[in-house]
């Protein structure tokens, strides 16, 4: 997180400005009375790993509804752990992963993450949530705002009927 503290909190800062909504202490977590982005979560899942493990990954289409352009500067996780976006890429025939800091959406967009690609990385979990259990995931935007959304655990991807659920 501490890469992105610059940015944010000048952020939250033009953001108090703005709406002339005081902060309070900058120390305490204010993230959940953020408001929400124009922005929807689309088709996600995580996905299920064995109990030894606590490292899984989060999948889903972040389609940006509003007029302007979103960027996305981090991600969080409850139960807590500490979430990375990553991409993947083939580098000499082994697939490896890379942190992102940043994805931009631009309005009327959607960015997939998918097996194979961009991923939300959910790591350190103290207990591996079972198939049929849900992930809270919520994104944050660099205008300070989050959205959130309840994720079901899952062996597989969904069927694309099965997925296909509306947050309007
Ligand atoms: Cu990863």
């Amino acid at each position: 997180m501490g890469k992105f503290y610059n940015t944010k909190w000048l952020s939250l800062l033009a953001l108090a400005t703005l709406s002339g909504v005081a902060l309070g202490d900058a120390s305490s977590k204010q993230v959940d009375k953020l408001p929400a982005a124009s922005a929807s979560i689309e088709h996600a899942w995580v996905r299920a790993m064995p109990p030894s493990q606590a490292n899984t990954a989060a999948y889903l289409t972040l389609e940006n509804t509003g007029q302007s352009s979103l960027r996305v500067v981090g991600a969080h996780a409850h139960p807590q752990a500490t979430v990375e976006i990553h991409s993947s890429n083939m580098v000499d025939g082994m697939m490896t992963m890379q942190a992102v800091d940043v994805v931009d959406v631009a309005a009327g967009e959607s960015v997939e993450f998918s097996p194979g690609g961009m991923h939300l990385m959910i790591m350190g979990l103290e207990k591996m949530p079972a198939p049929g259990e849900q992930v809270k995931l919520c994104l944050e935007f660099e205008s300070a705002s989050l959205l959130c959304a309840d994720v079901t655990v899952r062996k597989a991807a969904p069927s694309a009927d099965a997925s296909h659920q509306h947050h309007h």
